[in-house]
């Protein structure tokens, strides 16, 4: 029992790094939605993880103010896309070359969006590129611009991914005004209540 105990309260105070301000990829996220949950206390100020040529991750974030929302790769050295969807997967903007002139990083803003909620924010490299039921959902350039949906497969839903990828390597996504898919208060009080509990 007193050991039990131990290794509980060790649990607990080994999962508080998740709950820090930022995500790490978890496996290999999914390239669909739902997109990988991101699970913590706002706000949400980075994601960490690992991409190969052909994949894309996509993560769920919580968008709390568009004019204040953007998510970049500026600071990485190999050649990114970032895609924006709403959470049923149809697109809602894109970047490939950032146009604040950081280089072949990517930076995606709260532009297009149509208000405060949950959003998907995709990753992947140049060019391994989202594709709905007609095709690509958006064409490979203007390079240098954060677009709306302009492709064949408009708006979407996105069904699978296509193309050449280039790169491979870890990724870190900057993020500002954003949050965490889910906040996991009720869970946190769950178990320090069940901690406590075991001391009376
Ligand atoms: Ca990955
Ligand atoms: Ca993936
Ligand atoms: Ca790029």
């Amino acid at each position: 029992m007193r050991t039990w105990l131990v290794f509980t309260v060790a649990a607990v105070l080994f999962a508080a790094p998740a709950l820090a301000d930022t995500w790490t990829e978890e496996g290999d996220a999914t390239d669909l939605p739902p997109g990988q949950t991101t699970m913590g206390t706002n706000p949400l100020e980075a994601i960490y993880g690992y991409l190969d040529p052909d994949d894309a991750d996509m993560f769920c974030v919580y968008v709390e103010d568009p004019s204040t929302f953007s998510a970049t790769t500026c600071g990485m050295t190999y050649d990114t896309q970032l895609f924006l969807f709403d959470a049923d997967g149809i697109g809602m903007s894109m970047n490939d070359d950032d146009p604040g002139g950081c280089g072949l990083q990517s930076t995606v803003t709260g532009a297009f969006l149509p208000g405060p909620g949950n959003y998907l924010v995709a990753i992947a490299s140049y060019d391994w590129d989202p594709a709905g039921a007609n095709g690509d959902i958006w064409e490979d350039s203007p390079y240098g611009q954060e677009r709306a949906p302009d492709g064949p497969g408009a708006p979407g839903p996105v069904i699978g991914w296509g193309g050449t990828g280039f790169n491979d390597g870890d990724y870190t996504i900057l993020l500002t005004g954003a949050g965490f898919c889910d906040e996991p208060t009720a869970t946190e009080e769950t178990s320090w209540g069940q901690v406590k509990a075991l001391f009376r």
